[in-house]
């Protein structure tokens, strides 16, 4: 990037790389004192490994440290890993799951600023400034994007529209009538108001729009490409998760070639997700990642469960932040068909990939005859609804051809009419698991 045009870019992005690991091993010192001081648990599993803060000399040493996964949150639930008196928390978020009690992450006023700082970066390097006007759709309340995002919005200077999510007749009246330049929502949510905007005859190409902030939930290059072109819009891919803070651990920047993240205040890992192993940069595995300067809910070496690999490359814009790939999925998404590993990101990359197929599809696991299968539903456009059957014989078998040649097993497909599949406002739900267990 010109120097000349990241004047509104925070100069953290642009550490010289000998200083950020300096920097990154006083915070690492600092809070993995803080954290061995103050989370009993973290402590016990330090003493099991003979382990104490000072043996923490340099990065490298971070592998003494233990592991913490999302259970050690369910476990302590509510409160047990934070490091704080309740009268220094200031926020509280949570996040769901799939099962039982949600997990909750608790806030310092310090912690508060770090975010909003990261999120401001991560807009900033958008191209977004305090001249624009950017809509947050992402839900608002214990999930942290809504808050994540209004936050680093107001810290850039930009006037925030909190729409929070739902009501999507109403957001794009929104977009139109304020003139809003950016957005920050999921991508399925994102492109569901393309299809209420086209729906209301409104072409959001034609409206003031031109920056998307998108994440939460993985997506392909090819719903990438069906957002920019659908909206006239660049799309950025935003990474994060409630246990590291929320939105805001890595961004990509204008260039467009994996995820910066912010490194100096979230220090990445890779390991081999079956041995626990710390694997060479490059290699594909399980995210890990360390918060370097959040106290009242320090995590050390947390299992994200999300896999990705770290780009060493040094990347076009000038940022010395590494860059990790996009997630493409997270272990515990992975099904297994018939002895096969499968991610419901491969099949929508292949699905995409098909020209005259909406990206709005479900993947439906059933047992029939004792066997495991796939069926994948997926909803045609409305140019291709009116076409003759032949024409639809002939997508579907080219969407057939796709996905399977990526997945390497059958599936049954069904095409059904636009409109069919039931729209999700915040993460999307892309399979249905019928199988008899
Ligand atoms: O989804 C935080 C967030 C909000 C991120 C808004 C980005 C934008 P959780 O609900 O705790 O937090 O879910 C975190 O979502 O471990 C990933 O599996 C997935 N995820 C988040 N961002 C992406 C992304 C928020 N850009 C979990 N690509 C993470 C793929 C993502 N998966």
């Amino acid at each position: 990037m010109d120097l000349a045009t990241i004047d509104n870019v925070c100069a953290s992005d642009f550490l010289g790389v000998e200083y950020l690991r300096e920097l990154q091993l006083a915070r690492l010192q600092n809070i993995v004192r803080h954290a061995y001081e103050h989370v009993p648990l973290f402590r016990a599993r330090m003493e099991e490994r003979g382990v104490r803060p000072e043996h923490v000399k340099t990065l490298r040493d971070i592998a003494l440290l233990p592991f913490f996964k999302k259970v050690d949150l369910r476990d302590t639930y509510p409160f047990g890993l934070f490091a704080v008196p309740m009268s220094e928390v200031v926020r509280l978020h949570a996040s769901s799951g799939t099962t039982g009690k949600p997990i909750v992450v608790g806030y310092t006023r310090e912690d508060l600023a770090v975010w909003a700082e990261v999120m401001g970066r991560a807009l900033s390097g958008a191209g977004l400034t305090k001249n624009d006007i950017v809509q947050v759709a992402y839900g608002y309340g214990l999930f942290t994007g809504g808050l994540g995002a209004h936050d680093g919005v107001e810290a850039i200077g930009a006037t925030v529209v909190p729409a929070s999510v739902g009501n999507t007749q109403r957001q794009v009246m929104l977009l139109r009538d304020f003139g809003v330049t950016g957005i920050c929502c999921t991508p399925s949510y994102f492109l569901h108001l393309i299809e209420q905007a086209n729906a209301a005859g409104i072409d959001m190409r034609e409206l003031p729009i031109r920056v998307g902030i998108f994440g939460a939930e993985p997506w392909s290059q090819g719903m990438r490409a069906r957002l920019e072109q659908g909206a006239g819009i660049e799309a950025f891919d935003i990474y994060g998760l409630s246990e590291i803070i929320g939105p805001g651990v890595a961004v990509e920047c204008v260039k467009h070639e994996g995820l910066h993240v912010f490194e100096d205040r979230f220090y990445p890992e890779i390991i081999d997700p079956d041995t626990g192993e710390v694997l060479p940069d490059g290699e594909f595995g399980e995210l890990v990642l360390t918060t370097l300067s959040k106290f009242a809910m320090p995590m050390i070496r947390y299992r994200t469960r999300d896999l990705t690999r770290i780009i060493t490359e040094p990347c076009k814009c000038g940022r010395t932040l590494r860059r990790i790939d996009r997630i493409s999925a997270r272990s515990d998404d992975m099904f297994i068909i018939r002895g096969v590993n499968v991610f419901p990101s491969q099949i929508e990359s292949a699905l995409l990939t098909v020209e005259g197929v909406s990206a709005n599809y479900m993947i439906i696991l059933t047992t029939e005859n004792g066997m495991d299968s796939i069926e994948l539903d997926v909803e045609i456009n409305e140019a291709s609804f009116s076409d003759q059957v032949r024409e639809l014989e002939a997508l579907q078998k080219r969407i057939i051809a796709a996905v399977e040649s990526v997945i390497g097993l059958r599936i049954k497909l069904k095409l059904v009419a636009p409109r069919s599949i039931a729209r999700s406002e915040g993460k999307a739900k892309r399979v249905i698991d019928n199988r008899v267990k």
